[in-house]
């Protein structure tokens, strides 16, 4: 007989998982007792349990398999909500684990509001947001749920599961050898026989409209490193020369340095990029969920000119936002696998046409943000400079806001780069626990943060923990005095009236709190001195903190306005040039409003 939480951690252990993200309570000291009795698996004591459920989120993203978080009860639980919505959003698979109160003082489904101290129905206020959230009230049943809960979280689209486990559950004993289990259940056999195998038929049909397209497009999305098809991505980018643009979260699918990679498209992308995309006649979408962000507000204008072909595990999202020609139920890495098989003997078509025309967008319209006059730091050159200096195998975390879209038009990853981002959820506060987590997911690399002024005092506490592990983050905040993406909206669309982005905002001096945690601190305040000072943070080795002062006014451009089809960004090149650079018809002048 052993103890109930002693087999929950033993169960994680066993999914390889050496590290469990938590901020403790009497909820969950029965969990964290089992975890001191061992040395093969460590607690992460995080100072909010936010970042603890965005760093388990990160882990999970690096190491491929699942990230673990834990919190007691009541505001605990309540406390992870957003990093659990994150992964929801953005199809990572993460185990989350709640204490509960005994289940003698728990109300069930009793109308009264509750019965024993930091109760709280975690459960159904997580249910939206997870594949699986169950209270375990039967001590029995513990194998059964934690099979199912990490089945389905790895299974499918990727996602969030929670389990709620009262105390005097915990600490129940239970024979291991007489649980019921999920795994070759009934109804797991079932959800394995749901799965869908990719037509040679759809194969074919794709092969061909790849060697007849002139002007072929892939678009990337969050879905290739979900799916773990990058390697197959580049194999099919080196077997077609097929030009790749990516959405914001599908950025690390391919190495900027690849002459296929054209740049991220959407409302922040690249001029260039969406011009790119606009002009495409085959687009082959990639797990990718076209939100807004990306298509605009007008999707029935997005590739008006190409046949569209979408590839997504999650069959809700074909044909939700934009209509497809072909639309395929498919695990992206196993498609791209189908589809290279599919093209052992294909002869790929003459692109050198379009090549050229891309890379013209390409020259003509580079990224900056606005123009700026020495020793002003312009933002879009930073991020260029600040990629020189990122080793292969670096993780780069971005945070929310225009630090994240300067970094994410103009920062080029490297090869094994990868890039976290809270995409759907668009969590300020996510990049410095991201970083905590991606580099205990793989000790040998380290974790580049890029964050706002505002968004690092979201979860600053954190600071203690990286620097109490000392691990390697350099920390580069963006700091324009302002919360500047939403201020760069109140100045184009509320005559820049700026409440609560400058008036009334407020931040400390930086570097002294840095100094606070004992992590080594720089100042950037000068473009000349920008090389110097990046080279020097990147060479020492435990975290280190760069404040770069830039100005307040510094904007994201160019930016898509509503309403606009995505070549058409603001500024707005004059209607001739556009007509000029465009290989298809304009969207009609009256569908634009002023
Ligand atoms: C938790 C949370 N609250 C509010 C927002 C809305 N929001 C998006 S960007 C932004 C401003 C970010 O400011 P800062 O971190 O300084 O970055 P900057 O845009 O100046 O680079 C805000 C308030 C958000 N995304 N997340």
């Amino acid at each position: 007989m052993i103890k109930l939480s002693d087999y929950v951690i033993e169960f994680i252990v066993q999914q390889k998982i050496n590290h469990i993200f938590e901020f403790i309570g009497g909820a969950i000291t029965h969990l964290l007792d089992s975890v001191y009795q061992r040395d093969d698996v460590n607690c992460i004591s995080v100072h909010h349990e936010q970042s603890g459920a965005f760093a388990a989120e990160a882990y999970a993203r690096i190491n491929g398999r699942l990230g673990v978080a834990m919190a007691t009860s009541g505001p605990g639980a309540l406390n992870m909500v957003t990093g659990i919505g994150s992964c929801w959003f953005d199809s990572v698979p993460c185990l989350f684990i709640t204490g509960q109160v005994n289940t003698y003082e728990y109300k069930f489904d009793r109308p009264i509001r509750q019965i024993g101290f930091q109760e709280t129905d975690i459960v159904s206020v997580v249910k939206p947001l997870t594949k699986y959230a169950e209270l375990v009230s039967d001590a029995t049943m513990i194998r059964f749920h934690l099979e199912k809960a990490i089945y389905l979280a790895r299974s499918g689209r990727p996602g969030p599961v929670l389990l709620d486990l009262p105390m005097d559950v915990q600490r129940t004993r239970i024979n291991p050898d007489e649980l019921p289990g999920f795994l070759g259940s009934p109804e797991h056999v079932e959800m394995e026989m749901a799965y869908r195998k990719i037509s040679h038929a759809d194969l074919a049909t794709i092969a061909k409209m790849l060697a007849d397209a002139r002007r072929p497009v892939i678009l990337a999305g969050g879905g290739v490193r979900t799916s773990g098809g990058a390697a197959q991505l580049l194999e099919l980018v080196s077997r077609t020369g097929i030009p790749v643009v990516t959405s914001l979260m599908g950025l690390d699918a391919i190495p900027h340095d690849c002459p296929a990679f054209f740049g991220m498209i959407g409302a922040y992308g690249n001029r260039y990029s969406n011009m790119t995309l606009a002009n495409s006649d085959l687009l082959l979408i990639l797990g990718s969920r076209l939100d807004t962000r990306q298509t605009g507000t007008r999707p029935d204008t997005f590739a008006r000119g190409a046949k569209r072909i979408h590839v997504d595990i999650d069959p809700l999202e074909l044909n939700a936002k934009v209509q497809v020609h072909l639309a395929i139920q498919a695990d992206v890495a196993e498609f791209l696998a189908a589809l290279n098989k599919q093209l052992e003997c294909f002869t790929p078509p003459d692109l050198n046409e379009w090549y050229r025309t891309i890379n013209g967008y390409r020259d003509r319209y580079p990224t900056v943000s606005l123009p700026t006059e020495p020793p002003a730091i312009e933002p879009n050159r930073f991020m260029a400079q600040l990629s020189d200096h990122c080793r292969e195998g670096e993780v780069v975390c971005l945070d929310v806001g225009q630090n994240q879209m300067w970094a994410g038009q103009s920062f080029r990853l490297k090869k094994g780069q990868r890039m976290l981002i809270s995409g759907g959820m668009g969590a300020m506060g996510f990049a410095l626990p991201a970083a905590l987590g991606a580099t205990l997911a793989e000790r040998e690399h380290g974790a580049v943060v890029i964050c706002g002024d505002g968004g690092i005092q979201v979860n600053i506490q954190e600071l203690e923990t990286i620097a109490r592990l000392c691990l390697p983050v350099k920390i580069f905040i963006m700091n324009n005095g302002c919360l500047g993406m939403v201020r760069q909206f109140q100045d184009m669309y509320f005559g820049g009236r700026q409440q609560s982005t400058v008036v009334g905002y407020g931040c400390p001096d930086l570097n002294r709190i840095a100094d606070a945690y004992g992590i080594p601190s720089f100042i950037i305040d000068d473009a000349a001195k920008t090389e110097k000072i990046i080279a020097q943070a990147m060479s020492m080795s435990g975290p280190v903190f760069v404040n770069v002062l830039l100005e307040q006014i510094s904007c994201v451009n160019p930016k898509l306005v509503v309403n606009r089809p995505i070549e058409d960004m603001s500024p707005h090149l004059e209607r001739d040039e556009l007509e000029r650079e465009m290989l298809i018809g304009l969207v009609d002048e009256q569908d634009v409003p002023d």
